[in-house]
Parts: C-alpha cells; sequence; structure tokens
C-alpha cells in the first residue's frame, strides 16, 4: 500500500513539475466496512501561495455527499465534528489525516474501484480534482 501510493505519489509529482502553488498528495480513501456506506478520505494540502486558501467543500461521483470533519475531545471520547471550512495558510501545510481532519464521504459507491476522483473546491472559488487511492479493505 505504502510503495503504491509512493509511485502515485511521484508519479503526480513529476506529472505537475514545476511544482504547484497548492499541493495535494497522499490523497487516499478508506473504503466502507461491510455493509456499510461511508468511507472515510485522507490527504496533505501544501500552501506554496502567499496568500491563505480555504477548502470550503469537496463533491465525487463516488459519493452521494462528502462533508468536511475534525476530532475533538469530549472527556475521554473522540467525536467528529463537521467543519464549513479549514484554511491552510500561507507557506503551511495541514494534515487531513486519522483522529484529525477528514473528509467523510457517505453514501460510497465506488465498488472495487481502487481509485476514485474528488474534486475539492476553495474558498476563492477555484476547484482541484484529486486522485484518491482506495486502500484495500484487507489490511
Ligand atoms: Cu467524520
Amino acid at each position: 500500500m505504502r510503495r503504491s501510493a509512493l509511485s502515485l505519489l511521484l508519479a503526480a509529482v513529476v506529472a505537475c513539475a514545476p511544482q504547484e502553488a497548492v499541493e495535494i498528495t497522499h490523497a487516499v480513501v478508506r473504503p466502507p466496512i461491510a455493509g456499510g456506506d461511508v468511507a472515510v478520505g485522507y490527504f496533505e494540502i501544501a500552501n506554496h501561495t502567499d496568500a491563505a486558501i480555504e477548502l470550503i467543500g469537496a463533491t465525487s461521483s463516488a459519493a452521494r455527499t462528502i462533508e468536511i470533519h475534525t476530532h475533538v475531545h469530549d472527556g475521554d471520547m473522540l467525536r467528529m465534528r463537521k467543519l464549513s471550512s479549514v484554511a491552510v495558510d500561507p507557506g503551511t501545510q495541514v494534515s487531513f489525516a486519522p483522529g484529525g481532519h477528514h473528509l467523510m464521504l457517505f453514501g460510497y459507491g465506488a465498488g472495487e474501484a481502487d481509485r476514485i476522483t474528488v474534486t475539492m473546491e476553495f474558498g476563492n472559488g477555484s476547484a482541484r480534482s484529486v486522485e484518491f487511492t482506495v486502500e484495500s479493505r484487507a489490511r
């Protein structure tokens, strides 16, 4: 898994040279557990521009709805909370990773596909299509 994610990353880097102003890497989807239809998406987003960017939403033909979530500590429970946006300051990177920010893909319907495309929407009106590698269920 790690190796294929790396080769995808390298392919993305090669395809996108020179360096993109906003770089999205390590994009993976953890498919639903058996019987479920909610998948989770993780990625890293780096802002190489000198202006803040704001992720305000995401869509995909592979899901009915995608929400931006984070985890918050509530006593000793870790709960999810929906966010309306996530800002990435100039020159910084934000990780969407287990235990933190993530995308929730409700009504996930990509079947056994090993990649899906997610369109990320930004506060400045721009959008970006990102290939997510679907993690294998047997992990
Ligand atoms: Cu969530």
